[in-house]
């Protein structure tokens, strides 16, 4: 595996010139300075306030089928009004997720020349590390986040004996609770996030050759070599006390020794990060950007040629960020991962369900990472009881329902005081189908039984009881929103709230399509499987406008803003699975204008909006498309530290931009493995080892020219797989021949045996 890293020649001054450490819930972002230093903390569940019982609209169910008639009636600024005063949550907002605090380390005794810096982050090690000189001494520190220690670990040396002095602290600026001496070689910080909020504890504990001793809340080093600091945190939301557990976690960690705990960590680490390679030709004909430091390499990719080989590093440091930010065991990544310095983070730094935190879980199955994945199937599985509240209370309905955000406490009533977003009551029935896919990835009837098939079946029976009828008998979502654009009616008022959104129907159908299927698998629930096969019918057809886009509302409006940043109506082409060339070559063409449209508007301007365009391109077979948008982040919005700008940082532009990569070189939403469905001619060559397809598949590629020459298959379990390829290919399993390519066909199909390894050799 090629080395890969971060890398730089100066500290970080900025926040996002910092680099990230996690080992999902416990995370920090290092700056290495060198007299000052500082890593700004995060633990996972430090999120302001409690939970809200009472905060479901108590007005909504009365004026609910008012709101709707005014919607089939045109009036539409009447029915965002009523329902902004009678259904949106009482109060509007969630609370934001919040910094745990910092830990600042003040050296003395270094103040000559700084020569011969280097800070860097490790991809293949998940370490970040500092090297500097100053006079004839060398320092040098290692942070990282275990997760098998659960602890956050700074090591400090240098050579030459004990020229290491400072002093370690925790504080928490401006929000600051109690910090003292806990024994002779620890301090604590700890407090509270307000009425009904976590309370929290953070422990340092430290460890060293020369003197160590706490003075006031300060862990004070003198005259060291070597030193390490452990760090633990927690919070009530999963601990009675905080600080106990806290303490516990630095006490065992500090009985292995460095060397042994940064073992544990890197095999930890690698165990996921080691599963996918890629390599991009081009890349080491950019040889020269390679040798450059990070920020310099960015630098010189917005003002020149593409650089594939940080397109690679960007690919890795998504799938690192999913490591970093998610485990099992801890909270799923915020629009912020788990790195957030702000009191009050843009957008609360919440699980924004329309589109971002889905996008922060799109690589994890394709890119070999489907550990990573559970921290968002328990969140929606915690979202079951109060979406049920949520569903009876504002809706009068069975099954639940969640809105277009949620936070800590999983909740999931109507929040916000904007029309264009409050009302959409998909966020349930959308991250319902990530549990699906894990089904589809793995092939795991357990886990399709026992976990995915109950969260799916509630969502869609919500459906069941809430679907309204058009005048023209037609089944529709609403008061709903096409997520978050604005519409112009023929007399000129502008709305956002409507009746059956074209994303809403298209999410429907993915979600009643899973049920049915599962059904069919687990041999159960016929009936319910029955009964969403006929709403299914009742449903609006996806229809293409006079232009001959895909329509984003049910009738053709025109949209205020053409080149707006959500492109919500081409869910089904992706993620969903409705729409491609092959199967639906009419909508395929109808959603390419509808993309191109956008973008001739001015769209993709944020982060996430250019990832999502990625994937959408990669879909549509359009190769150099997804490649230009790709190079776009890395030159619009992409950050010193490579985290994604919307601007300001949100990391959903990360996830959705390897995603979109692995989108590139394999897709398998269609029964089949397209292998290099959107190769683009900036990538001539390379090699991708370790992808995921649905069905239960492990594949390898390699291609030279443009082409794919040869590649490996490894089944889970017994099944029909279906290849498509442009390159004639046959397939080997050990010496014999066991499918081969026909001429003017792209299909190859072959009964694929589980733990055999299938080789593909284009001819
Ligand atoms: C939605 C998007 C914004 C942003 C926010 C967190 O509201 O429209 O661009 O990503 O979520």
């Amino acid at each position: 595996m090629n080395r890969k890293r971060l890398w730089y020649r100066k500290p970080a001054a900025k926040w996002v010139e910092a680099l990230p450490v996690g080992n999902g819930r416990l995370g920090g972002m290092v700056f290495g300075q060198v007299q000052d230093d500082k890593i700004q903390l995060n633990e996972d569940s430090v999120w302001y306030g409690g939970p809200k019982a009472n905060a479901v609209n108590p007005d909504g169910l009365a004026n609910l089928p008012e709101i709707r008639r005014l919607l089939f009636d045109g009036e539409v600024e009447k029915a965002a009004a009523l329902a902004r005063m009678s259904m949106f949550s009482t109060p509007k907002y969630y609370n934001p997720y919040q910094p745990l605090g910092e830990l600042k380390l003040f050296f003395t005794g270094q103040t000559g020349t700084v020569e011969g810096y280097e800070r860097e982050l490790d991809l293949s090690t998940g370490i970040v590390s500092i090297r500097y000189r100053i006079g004839d001494t060398t320092y040098r520190r290692e942070v990282f986040s275990s997760y098998p220690d659960q602890v956050l670990v700074v090591r400090l040396t240098c050579e030459g004996s004990g020229r290491l002095s400072f002093g370690a602290n925790l504080n928490r600026r401006p929000y600051e609770g109690e910090s003292r001496k806990v024994s002779d070689d620890a301090v604590a910080m700890r407090g509270d996030c307000g009425k009904d909020g976590v309370e929290y504890a953070c422990v340092l504990k430290g460890a060293a050759d020369g003197q160590l001793r706490v003075l006031g809340d300060f862990v004070s080093v003198e005259g060291a070599s070597e030193v390490t600091l452990l760090l633990a945190a927690a919070t009530t939301f999963r601990e009675k006390d905080p600080e106990a557990a806290s303490l516990k976690a630095v006490t065992s960690a500090s009985k292995l020794s460095y060397e042994e705990l940064k073992r544990r960590h890197i095999d930890d680490y690698f165990s996921l990060y080691g599963r996918v390679n890629l390599k991009l030709g081009g890349a080491d004909q950019a040889v020269p950007a390679a040798e450059l430091p990070t920020d310099e390499r960015l630098e010189l990719c917005r003002s020149g040629d593409p650089d594939a080989g940080l397109l690679e590093l960007f690919f890795q440091y998504g799938r690192y960020l999913m490591i970093a930010g998610s485990r099992p065991g801890s909270l799923p990544t915020t629009l912020q991962g788990i790195w957030n310095d702000s009191f009050t983070p843009p957008w609360e730094s919440k699980y924004t369900i329309n589109i971002n935190t889905q996008m922060n879980y799109w690589p994890a199955e394709v890119c070999g990472l489907q550990e990573c994945h559970e921290p968002l199937f328990e969140l929606v599985e915690r979202m079951r009881a109060d979406g049920r509240n949520t569903a009876r209370q504002l809706y009068g309905c069975n099954g639940f329902v969640a809105h277009h955000n949620t936070n800590l406490w999983a909740e999931t009533r109507p929040e916000g005081i904007f029309p264009t977003c409050v009302i959409w009551p998909m966020g349930a029935a959308w991250l319902s189908l990530h549990l699906w896919e894990h089904y589809a990835y793995s092939g795991d009837l357990a886990f399709l039984r026992e976990r995915a098939y109950p969260v799916l079946k509630e969502a869609a029976e919500f459906f069941v009881d809430y679907l309204v009828e058009t005048p023209d008998g037609r089944l529709v979502t609403g008061p709903s929103v096409s997520p978050e654009n604005v519409f112009i009616l023929p007399d000129g008022e502008k709305g956002a709230l409507c009746m059956g959104p074209s994303m809403d129907t298209q999410i429907l159908r993915e979600l009643f399509d899973a049920c049915i299927d599962s059904c069919k698998l687990l041999e159960a629930d016929t009936e319910f499987a029955d009964r969403l096969s006929s709403l299914l019918q009742r449903l609006p057809k996806p229809q293409i406008g006079s232009r001959g886009q895909l329509l984003e509302w049910l009738e053709e409006y025109e949209e205020a803003d053409a080149g707006h940043r959500h492109i919500s109506h081409l869910f089904a082409l992706h993620p969903g699975t409705q729409i491609d060339k092959q199967r639906t070559p009419e909508l395929a063409k109808a959603a390419e204008e509808t993309l191109r449209h956008r973008l001739a508007n001015g769209g993709g301007h944020t982060g996430w909006s250019s990832a999502w365009i990625v994937n959408m391109f990669a879909r549509l077979g359009e190769g150099e498309d997804a490649h230009q948008h790709l190079v776009n982040m890395l030159r619009k919005s992409t950050y010193p530290n490579l985290f994604d700008a919307h601007p300001p940082f949100q990391i959903d532009g990360n996830f959705g931009a390897a995603a979109g990569m692995a989108e590139m070189l394999l897709q398998s939403h269609a029964g089949e493995l397209l292998l290099l469905p959107a190769l683009p001619a900036e990538w001539p060559e390379g090699e991708v080892t370790g992808l995921r397809a649905r069905g239960g598949y492990r594949v390898t590629l390699r291609w030279s020219d443009g082409a794919l020459q040869e590649g490996a298959i490894e089944p889970l379990k017994q099944g029909m797989c279906r290849v498509r390829t442009a390159t004639p290919v046959v397939i080997w399993s050990g010496d014999a021949e066991v499918a081969r390519s026909r001429a003017g066909e792209e299909i190859v199909e072959f009964t694929a045996e589980p733990d055999r390894t299938y080789r593909i050799v284009a001819v």
